[in-house]
């Protein structure tokens, strides 16, 4: 278990609020509920809920940025596209959010968290293509991989490369849970980032 010394430097509700700084940075982004502050908790070790962890989708409303021992900077992001939320709540989040991706220079990665058991959605497809065409790195990840029976999972995992018409191989199955695949989304992101960390992975 990696004991990384993590620093929430700050939280943003509008886009004056991103911190100013010189870390490389890797963002999480997926529909809400698909398990991203929760991913965050199991790369960095911190304890569950520190990333805020919901019970009730749409709960992370602004963009958290923690620094990982001072080297690089994860970015929690709230889910898009919640739809018990309200038109306005629901437009100012996507603002928000594109407003981040638009003005990030040091942005070295964007995650793109999809829940296995969930066909990717009109929306995954819009963020990715969206993410493509603005040339950000972008890692799919397959999320919360231990629901699915053992038999069944290099089959979902296929046919998300399928559906979004990736190269074999590229998609990260990952369990916050169990910790399946946290290695080796640290291992990209630390590659991406060209970043080593002292302790441990
Ligand atoms: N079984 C299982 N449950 C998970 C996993 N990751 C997250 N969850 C659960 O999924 C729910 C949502 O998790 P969050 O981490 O809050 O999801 P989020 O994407 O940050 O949600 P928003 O911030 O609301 O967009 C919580 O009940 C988590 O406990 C996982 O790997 N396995
Ligand atoms: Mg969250």
């Amino acid at each position: 278990m990696p004991a990384y010394k993590i620093d929430n430097i700050a939280r943003a509700h509008h886009p004056g609020q991103f911190p100013r700084h010189a870390l490389p940075e890797v963002a999480f982004a997926g529909a809400s509920n698909v398990g991203k502050s929760s991913l965050l908790n199991a790369l960095t070790g911190l304890r569950k809920n520190a990333a805020r962890v919901s019970a009730t989708p749409g709960r992370t409303q602004d963009i958290a940025f923690y620094a990982v021992e001072g080297k690089l900077c994860l970015v929690d992001l709230p889910g898009f596209g919640f739809a018990q939320v309200s038109r306005e709540t629901r437009d100012d989040w996507d603002r928000l959010i594109q407003s981040y991706f638009k003005g990030r220079e040091n942005l070295k990665l964007a995650c793109l968290l999809m829940d296995c058991r969930r066909p990717p959605a009109e929306r995954d497809r819009a963020v990715l293509d969206w993410l493509t065409e603005s040339e950000i790195p972008t890692a799919i990840v397959l999320t919360k991989m231990d629901k699915l029976p053992k038999n069944r999972r290099d089959n979902e995992v296929r046919r998300f490369e399928k559906l979004l018409e990736l190269e074999p191989d590229t998609i990260i199955p990952v369990s916050a849970q169990n910790r399946e695949g946290v290695d080796d989304l640290w291992g990209v992101i630390l590659d991406q980032c060209g970043v080593k960390l002292s302790r441990g992975r």
